[in-house]
């Protein structure tokens, strides 16, 4: 789609896809070209109440930044008296976290793959100084080959989910020891966060899952990985997760040296594509 001026009208808009604060998502097809398209649609009313304009005008100028393979695209926005009304990429296959849940726990070969892109769209996402997208598997979506990306629901997900889902939404389960803190972090809270995901795809839950919040907080603080003997998991898997999660942030590995580990070498498909 060409960098120009859109127009509700030059939509057709299907079925309903997903929800976000301020916003629901419904599948869209561009008249003139076909094309199929996620549009989101934010109503002003609600930003208004929150102060949130120059918030969601800077979040949409980062996200329409950015263009990696792996990050969902923001194709362009625009709004009339009471909407705004974001034209996104649509994933054909949807949230990551239901074919989990479906498949209970990934195969290696799915999971490095997985893992790769995810290191892929990190390495670009910090060389374009972007940092904490806030990934977890419900931030994550399918295209129709299967190819992950990384849909930024960011803080408006995040305070949906305070009013609905507090139990979901008050997760820690995917942040670094010096987030939970409170500390001062950089970009290697995201390597760490590559490690729990890591974890995750393999066994189907995050390393540090626990009864209550304080009881995973002490957990993410004493690095307290417990690999289970079922599902079989190889020892190279588990040796880049244990690099990932390492206490002393500058010491885990770097999304490029993620993609040189054995595990990623011998396992990820180097197309990103998981159809099998
Ligand atoms: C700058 C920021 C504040 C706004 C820009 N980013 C977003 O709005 C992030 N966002 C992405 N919010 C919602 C979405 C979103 C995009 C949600 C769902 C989908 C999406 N693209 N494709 C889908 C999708 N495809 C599906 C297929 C099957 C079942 C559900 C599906 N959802």
């Amino acid at each position: 789609m060409a960098e120009e001026e859109w127009f509700l009208d030059e939509f057709e808009i299907g079925r309903f896809i997903g929800e976000g604060k301020f916003g629901k998502v419904y599948l869209a097809r561009e008249k003139q070209s076909g094309y199929i398209v996620a549009l989101k649609v934010i109503f002003k009313q609600k930003l208004e109440k929150y102060h949130f304009h120059e918030h969601l005008r800077r979040e949409i100028e980062i996200q329409h930044s950015l263009d990696h393979p792996n990050v969902l695209r923001l194709f362009a926005w625009f709004h009339d008296e009471t909407r705004i009304f974001l034209v996104l990429e649509y994933a054909a296959q949807g949230e990551l976290y239901k074919l989990l849940r479906n498949l209970h726990h990934f195969s290696e070969k799915r999971a490095a793959t997985y893992v790769a892109s995810l290191a892929k769209a990190l390495a670009y996402c910090h060389e374009n100084n972007v940092i904490h997208r806030d990934i977890k598997p419900e931030n994550l979506l399918l295209d129709f080959e299967g190819r992950l990306k990384i849909a930024d629901f960011g803080w408006a997900a995040q305070l949906q989910a305070h009013a609905k889902r507090q139990t979901m939404c008050g997760t820690i389960d995917y942040l670094a020891p010096e987030m939970v803190q409170n500390k001062e972090h950089d970009q290697t809270v995201d390597n760490w966060t590559l490690g729990i995901l890591c974890y995750e795809f393999l066994y189907g839950f995050p390393p540090f899952e626990a009864e209550d919040k304080y009881d995973t907080f002490k957990r993410i603080l004493k690095v307290d990985v417990v690999f289970p003997s079922s599902p079989p998991v190889s020892p190279e898997a588990k040796d880049l997760i244990s690099k990932l999660l390492v206490k002393d942030s500058s010491k885990r590995l770097s999304p490029q040296k993620i993609l040189e580990h054995p595990w990623i070498v011998q396992n990820a498909d180097p197309s990103g594509c998981t159809k099998e």
